[in-house]
């Protein structure tokens, strides 16, 4: 018992040393403490978390079908740049949009994660449908007539700025507001 104890503690000097050893930059410091919580967390927190966790992360977030509307925007690259259109569109909390390529492709439909309210993401992310290439970013459509469609239902009121993974750099951008 003492000496599985002396055991841990020098592992855990040597990690931490190799760790403060390495660049210094500002993070190292963040890094650490990071590391010494979770480890706490893992070993204290092993049981509880186990049934707090599916709560927590709300995992099964349901597609919820458009009510409303479907409007269209098109997805346009030409001699006048790149482009959606209409790139800043509203809408009633449950109407859809679907994103018809025109010309320029390939073209995707994407929200920066970071822009999407936390209460909001799982269940815009749903409304996407499974035709998408990572969380909140559609797959990219190559030839005219593709489209990608996105339900507005079940989310709340808010503007949620959009963009064109391949073509953000050159302004393929817009708002959507839903009312
Ligand atoms: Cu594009």
């Amino acid at each position: 018992m003492m000496s599985f104890h002396g055991f841990a503690v020098a592992v855990a000097v040597l990690t931490l040393s190799a760790c403060a050893g390495g660049e210094k930059k500002p993070g190292d410091t963040t890094h650490v403490a990071v590391d010494t919580s979770s480890t706490t967390t893992t070993t204290t927190a092993a049981g509880p978390s186990a049934t707090t966790t599916p709560g927590t992360t709300g995992g099964a977030v349901a597609m919820a079908p458009i009510t409303g509307a479907t409007k269209t925007v098109n997805m346009v690259g030409d001699a006048k740049g790149y482009r959606f259109d209409p790139a800043n569109i509203t809408l009633k909390q449950g109407d859809g949009i679907k994103f018809v390529v025109v010309s320029g492709g390939p073209h995707n439909v994407a929200f920066d994660p970071a822009t999407i309210p936390g209460d909001v993401k799982a269940q815009l992310d749903a409304n996407m449908g499974s035709d998408k290439m990572s969380e909140l970013s559609s797959n990219m459509k190559m030839n005219p007539g593709e489209s990608a469609t996105i339900s507005f239902a079940k989310i709340k009121p808010g503007q949620y700025p959009y963009h064109c993974t391949p073509h953000l750099a050159l302004g393929m951008k817009g708002v959507i507001t839903v009312q």
